[in-house]
């Protein structure tokens, strides 16, 4: 049978991750395309020239909040049902993507983009900086719960792409009980592994701490 979507995207991109997690979640039948590969495809489908790109029953949608808002419409279960807990995962979404993923990016950036030699070490020190001082305020939104939404949702998924990313290019670990037992209960789901970049599975199999 044929897929139900199409997902124009790249590996190691956060976005494109979690609505990766997300399809593998909804169990949405879908199909990956390199953006590489498909370049020009690709290319006609979304404004801005970025990843990812999802084709699913006819919409074309070229945001990846966007793409996670539809599966949620579709499927249900990724933002919690009440609003004011709702409103609360969203904020922490936004709040996960923006502080904790800025210092991700420039950690990633300089690693992954440069050789050692190149490497800007006060851009990698004020990254490790920037991500000690983001997470304390998501150890709080946490608290005692196992997840930022029941049974992981889009707040989950967001802030997983990071902590995945941010684990393999060597960021440390959180040092911080809460948000260090979520992340081992995120990297437990099928969700997560089966749609994991190659850089996380082998940063996984070498042990994080390595
Ligand atoms: N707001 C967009 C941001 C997507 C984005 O910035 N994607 C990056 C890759 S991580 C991109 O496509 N950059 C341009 C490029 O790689 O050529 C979304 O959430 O989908």
């Amino acid at each position: 049978m044929k897929p139900t979507a199409i997902l124009y995207d790249k590996p190691e991109c956060p976005f494109c991750w979690r609505v990766r997690m997300a399809l593998h979640r909804c169990g949405v039948d879908y199909m990956r395309r390199s953006h590489d590969e498909f370049a020009h495809e690709w290319s006609l489908l979304t404004p801005g020239n970025t990843v990812p790109v999802l084709s699913m029953s006819g919409v074309i949608m070229h945001d990846s909040s966007v793409m996670l808002e539809y599966l949620n419409d579709l499927h249900g279960g990724l933002w919690p049902m009440e609003p004011d807990r709702c409103a609360h995962a969203r904020s922490d979404a936004l709040y996960a993507d923006g502080a904790v993923g800025r210092s991700v990016r420039d950690l990633v950036f300089q690693r992954r983009d440069r050789i050692p030699a190149d490497w800007d070490e006060a851009v990698i020190a004020s990254a490790m900086q920037q991500w000690h001082e983001a997470l304390p305020y998501l150890e709080e939104r946490l608290g005692g719960d196992s997840f930022f939404v029941a049974n992981a949702g889009i707040t989950d998924f967001v802030l997983a792409s990071r902590f995945g990313l941010a684990l393999a290019y060597g960021m440390p670990s959180p040092r911080l009980p809460g948000l260090s037992g979520w992340f081992e209960r995120m990297v437990d789901r099928p969700e997560f592994l089966q749609t994991a970049p190659e850089v996380v599975i082998g940063k996984l199999e070498r042990g994080w701490m390595s």
